[in-house]
């Protein structure tokens, strides 16, 4: 469920996940604002079955609750972390710092500039604190990221994964074929 920290009980849906599933993989936000940037990562978390959980858990507006929700995250039964920020992001770094569980941070694009603050704030971690970095914006690769890391236990999601290039490969081969007719 998608939790705007601002009201904490109105509660919508963002990734329209069946209620009863055990969330596998948290999608935290610095801001609201990110959203947008995370819904098509949330659409192949989706199309993969995976269930999830969205959230914004500020490093800097939130921090107590950023750090208690990442804390408790692999008790939760939590298996990966997707951490979304922009400007200056700390938030995947902060994240790394209170869990055991892989966090995969996606550099948000912020208003001004072109992303990389974002992008090196979440990359340019101390030794010993990592945090997996995709490209500015790309939640799209993180989802996929977060895909492969649970097919290492579940050959079921593995299976699905290889459909999934297949898939790729075979819509990429027939734009090849369209453009040399
Ligand atoms: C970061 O500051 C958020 O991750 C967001 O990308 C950025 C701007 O937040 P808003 O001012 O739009 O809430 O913490």
């Amino acid at each position: 469920d998608y939790v705007d920290q601002a009201n904490p009980q109105s509660t919508r849906s963002a990734s329209a996940q069946p209620k009863e599933s055990q969330p596998l993989v948290a999608v935290v936000m610095g801001s609201d604002s990110d959203l947008p940037v995370l819904q098509p990562g949330l659409a192949i978390l989706n199309k993969f079955h995976i269930p999830h959980t969205v959230r914004i858990t500020s490093a800097h507006r939130t921090p107590t609750w950023m750090a208690s929700y990442a804390s408790a995250a692999a008790s939760q039964g939590l298996k990966c972390i997707i951490a979304a920020a922009g400007g200056a992001a700390h938030l995947p770094g902060m994240a790394a710092a209170h869990t055991p569980l892989p966090v995969i941070g996606v550099p948000v694009k912020p208003t001004i500039g072109d992303g990389l603050d974002s992008l090196l704030s979440i990359c340019n971690m101390p030794k010993g604190v990592p945090v997996a970095t995709v490209s500015v914006n790309n939640s799209i690769n993180a989802a996929l990221l977060a895909v492969r890391m649970l097919g290492m236990s579940d050959p079921g999601m593995r299976r699905r994964y290889e459909e999934y290039m297949v898939e790729s490969e075979r819509e990429v081969r027939e734009k090849d074929t369209r453009l040399a007719e």
